[in-house]
């Protein structure tokens, strides 16, 4: 059974948000034949699934966009400086619509299953409902933010009000009116809480560990702050590319020992009222000195001090005990205000603890909270739980699963040793969870489309990273990291979020334009690390 297909496939693509709409459109310029499959009944990806009220992009949304074709450019116009969820899956559509992506798209398809044929040189792929696919490649564009993280909380079954995850929105949900909880305080929730607490009847926020919450500064785009950008884009882009983060950042002022106390204030103050993630990187050492970190977190907190009326509930919000930004920065629009409203409430869960769900809401260790809905904003199985949940099997049978077990292991986190012809886009071992992820893709789709024209080019059976290059990229990455801040909190980068998940720090954190070196360097190389066969 292969689908309706006369014969196998060059490549399959699995997952249709940014990075496998594009992988399927590089590979068409090769004159290479791919099928992409998606779980959703949509493409989109994040986008499609992340409709949650107040959901919105974080990065400016003329760079949260693709590059790699003008006329797509010329025909799109964003509406705002950060892209609400339902602008940008509008824009994945469009684009899926305007390359003539659909045709070769099966929606609403869970693949389940894949295993390598080493005598064929080929990958079968099983789908939940049983079919299945044989391709030449295998292109793994599955997310590292797809996988939702729902905890296992007592008595969550026997709880009759409505339970929503702001990974997994259902389309009809509608909460006005109603009592509703939230538990998490990250981006998501971050997002979300302004939007419920307008919605609600009331609010309870049920909150773990506070986040460092930076204004969005969000805005329409005016079409002459457009067209300013436009006129300079090819340079922005370029500069994204060899940037460390793929975000258009203002450069930062050094060593924050090196600014003067009144400088180093007014620069603080300058990036809280640009807005953004741009308040992490005023110094070139907030992420490296713990007194340059505490610098800027106590900005914030001060921020926070002067702006939730109720000093206790301020407090409550206050980040402490971990440096700033090694929990991803949230990018919030009144996220501290609505805590002035009269419909809202803060739970301290570290003070009173979470105890059971109850039939009619939450019992915490000092009182329980009647609630009609609980919206579980408590993030995701990051980088490795979508893959994870694909039985995936390489060379001699061996499970990804398996080899990822004591955490996850690739060369330039594109590859896999024992996983012949397979790639994994925007995955662990890459920068792209820690940059502008739509910057890391071009290049991740460009990077293995390159590499995919020279082995049909070269009539090249397999590539395959070898065991020595993977040893050393874990080290690279490991040494980079245990430079920083970023280790020392209990992050979804570490794996912290998801109990009984390996703690290792899974995103290479070199930055995308010394990665982007990295990855041309290798190619250049004859594709150094890998063996071709
Ligand atoms: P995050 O950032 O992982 O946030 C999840 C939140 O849920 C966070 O506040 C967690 O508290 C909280 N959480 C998780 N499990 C529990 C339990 N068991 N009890 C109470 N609270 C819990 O996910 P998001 O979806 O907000 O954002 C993910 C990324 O998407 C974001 O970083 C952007 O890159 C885009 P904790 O901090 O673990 O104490």
């Amino acid at each position: 059974p292969q689908d309706g297909q006369a014969g196998p496939t060059d490549v399959l693509i699995v997952g249709a948000g940014f990075a496998g709409l594009y992988m399927l459109h590089a590979i068409r310029t090769l004159g290479l034949s791919a099928v992409l499959l998606e779980a959703g009944d949509g493409v989109g990806g994040t986008w499609h699934h992340n409709r949650y009220p107040g959901a919105r992009c974080d990065v400016d949304s003329i760079d949260y966009s693709y590059s790699f074709d003008p006329a797509i450019r010329a025909e799109w116009t964003w509406s705002e400086r950060y892209p609400s969820a339902p602008e940008i899956r509008r824009y994945l559509e469009f684009v899926a619509d305007r390359l003539g992506l659909r045709r070769d798209i099966r929606l609403s398809t869970r693949v389940r299953a894949a295993e390598f044929d080493e005598h064929a040189e080929s990958w079968s792929v099983t789908a939940d409902d049983g079919r299945t696919w044989r391709a030449r490649w295998l292109v793994f564009a599955t997310g590292s933010l797809s996988q939702a993280n729902a905890p296992d909380f007592p008595g969550a079954s026997e709880y009759r009000g409505r339970l929503l995850h702001t990974a997994d929105w259902p389309r009809d949900a509608d909460l006005r009116g109603r009592r509703v909880g939230v538990i998490g305080t990250g981006s998501s929730g971050v997002q979300a809480i302004p939007v419920l607490a307008e919605e609600a009847e009331h609010l309870v926020v049920f909150q773990r560990t506070p986040g460092f919450v930076v204004p969005a500064r969000n805005h329409p785009l005016s079409p002459d702050e457009t067209a300013a950008i436009e006129a300079d884009y090819a340079t922005r882009r370029q500069a994204l590319r060899e940037s460390f983060g793929g975000w258009h950042l203002p450069p930062s002022s050094g060593p924050a020992a090196d600014v003067p106390h009144g400088e180093r204030l007014a620069e603080l103050e300058r990036r809280w009222s640009i807005g953004g993630l741009c308040l992490q990187s005023a110094f070139s050492d907030v992420m490296t000195d713990p007194a340059a970190n505490e610098q800027v977190a106590r900005f914030v907190r001060d921020r926070i001090r002067d702006t939730v009326h109720d000093p206790s509930t301020a407090e409550t919000l206050c980040p402490t005990g971990y440096p700033l930004g090694a929990k991803r920065l949230c990018v919030g629009t009144d996220y501290y205000e609505t805590y002035n409203r009269g419909n809202v409430d803060l739970v301290d869960l570290r003070a009173t603890p979470l105890e059971t769900f109850t039939p009619g809401g939450i019992r915490t260790s000092a009182q329980e909270y009647a609630l009609d809905a609980v919206v579980l904003a408590t993030g995701f199985d990051a980088m490795t739980g979508a893959l994870d949940r694909i039985d995936i099997r390489g060379r001699g049978g061996r499970r990804l699963r398996d080899e990822w077990a004591a955490g996850p292991r690739s060369y330039l986190g594109l590859s896999v040793a024992g996983f012949p012809n397979m790639f994994v886009l925007a995955g662990p071992g890459s920068p792209s969870v820690m940059s502008n992820v739509v910057v890391s893709i071009e290049q991740h789709v460009e990077w293995v489309r390159d590499l995919l024209a020279h082995l049909a080019d070269t009539g090249t059976g397999t590539v395959e990273a070898t065991a020595e290059a993977q040893d050393r990229w874990v080290e690279l990455g490991n040494q980079i990291a245990s430079a920083t801040l970023y280790p020392s909190a209990d992050s979804w980068y570490m794996g912290a979020n998801v109990p009984g998940k390996p703690r290792v720090f899974m995103p290479f954190l070199g930055g995308v334009g010394t990665y982007r070196g990295i990855c041309d360097g290798v190619a250049a190389d004859g594709y150094k690390g890998f063996t071709l066969g």
